[in-house]
């Protein structure tokens, strides 16, 4: 069902365990974990779990998520429920920042172990050279912090990968293209130089979580290995390429990364139910492309994404680029679920009509030299 692009193709593993999309946030909540088996669904009806490794994923342990989590919110997690919570000591929901944005759902604790599990086994097909670019499209849950969860993020997989990355890598480069800030991966690694995180989001002080400008550069030791590209609604494929290339490209020369960890999420693109961007599925991809083009181990995983038939779209022609693959615009005839993909049954329909572009030239200019500054720092 695809071409080859290319004679070289990289080893690439598939981390995915289906029950994780059986898990609810709640009836009204944007984040759909049955997003996930979509996308399965059509990396399968595409043909492309026949050219990768696939591994059904286990669940990460207790002691895994101590490696970043604490041990009272650890323990909180695994015994809270919908039936008990009400029956916790005052204070404690709020204390643990439960609310609307992050619930208490039916076997919580399962679904966090699970999409943890994909991502740690990802990285350890890495460390062991077993493959060169391990995938986990549950995983990307960059909000959670060590106490407490965040944005529909409740464990930190990202940061438990990196932590356990860099027992054998020495330098780290984390991209996040979601489209909000990667605010816990950046926190966790804020004062290390083993570690650089790069997001690109949406900015203004207000929107969620509220951080992520360009003063926030990295402290200590870590001082210019973080940086943020703050961005205003709407901005469209050609300006969001052309800035993310020439940040990356002189960031990936100086820093030289001995592995990338690359966050995916979807509400990037243009007409996400959350999101306020103008992106189509290509140019996201053509960022993915723009990465793997650098030859260097990747975990990739995914993150946000609202408007479950686009993430299974985008995620899909991602699972085809980082194969080598290119993918026939045309929904394939046998896979369930079709129907979400009418009427056009395309792989990447126009999604680039919404907003209109607030980022001028002026300001896009702007933030590209002050984030060359920054590259600029590192090479002492
Ligand atoms: C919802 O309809 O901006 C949650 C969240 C639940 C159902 C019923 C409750 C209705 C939109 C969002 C009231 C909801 C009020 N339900 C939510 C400051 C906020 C406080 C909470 O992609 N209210 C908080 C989080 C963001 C805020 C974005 C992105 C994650 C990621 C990685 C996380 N929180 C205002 C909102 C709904 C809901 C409807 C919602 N929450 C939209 N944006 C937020 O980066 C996975
Ligand atoms: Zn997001």
């Amino acid at each position: 069902l695809f071409e080859f692009n290319s004679a070289y193709s990289p080893r690439v593993s598939y981390h995915f365990n289906s029950k994780v999309s059986h898990y609810h946030y709640g009836v009204k909540h944007p984040m759909k974990p049955f997003r996930l088996m979509l996308t399965d669904h059509l990396v399968s009806s595409y043909g492309l779990h026949k050219i990768m490794d696939l591994y059904e994923t286990r669940s990460a342990t207790r002691d895994e998520l101590l490696q970043f989590h604490s041990e009272d919110y650890v323990n909180f997690l695994s015994k809270v429920s919908p039936e008990n919570a009400n029956k916790l000591p005052r204070g404690t929901l709020e204390n643990f920042n439960i609310g609307d944005d992050c619930p208490i759902f039916q076997n919580l604790y399962d679904y966090t172990t699970l999409y943890t599990g994909a991502s740690l086994d990802a990285t350890r097909k890495l460390i062991n050279n077993q493959s060169d670019i391990a995938i986990n499209w549950s995983g990307g849950l960059h909000h959670a912090k060590k106490n407490s969860p965040s944005g529909f993020c409740y464990v930190n997989d990202i940061v438990l990968s990196i932590l356990n990355l860099l027992r054998y890598h020495p330098r780290i480069l984390y991209i996040d293209i979601d489209l909000h800030h990667g605010d816990g991966v950046q926190e966790a690694f804020y004062t290390t130089d083993r570690v650089f995180t790069l997001s690109f989001h949406k900015y203004n002080g207000e929107f969620f979580p509220g951080t992520g400008d360009l003063t926030e550069i990295g402290c200590d030791k870590g001082k210019h290995f973080a940086l943020n590209v703050p961005l205003e609604d709407g901005i469209d494929d050609d300006s969001y390429i052309n800035l993310f290339k020439s940040i990356v490209d002189p960031l990936i020369m100086t820093f030289k990364p001995t592995l990338i960890v690359q966050q995916c999420g979807a509400d990037s693109l243009g007409h996400d139910r959350l999101g306020c961007f103008n992106l189509n599925i290509k140019a996201h991809g053509e960022c993915v492309k723009f990465v793997k083009s650098f030859g260097l181990p990747m975990l990739v995983v995914g993150g946000g994404g609202y408007t479950p038939r686009n993430v299974s779209r985008l995620w899909t022609y991602e699972t085809g680029i980082l194969n080598d693959v290119l993918l026939p615009e045309d929904i394939p005839e046998d896979i369930p679920f079709r129907d979400s993909f009418g009427p056009d049954y395309s792989l990447y329909p126009m999604l680039d009509d919404l907003y209109e572009n607030k980022n001028s030239k002026k300001l896009l200019e702007d933030i590209r030299i002050r984030c060359l500054e920054n590259i600029r720092y590192l090479q002492g």
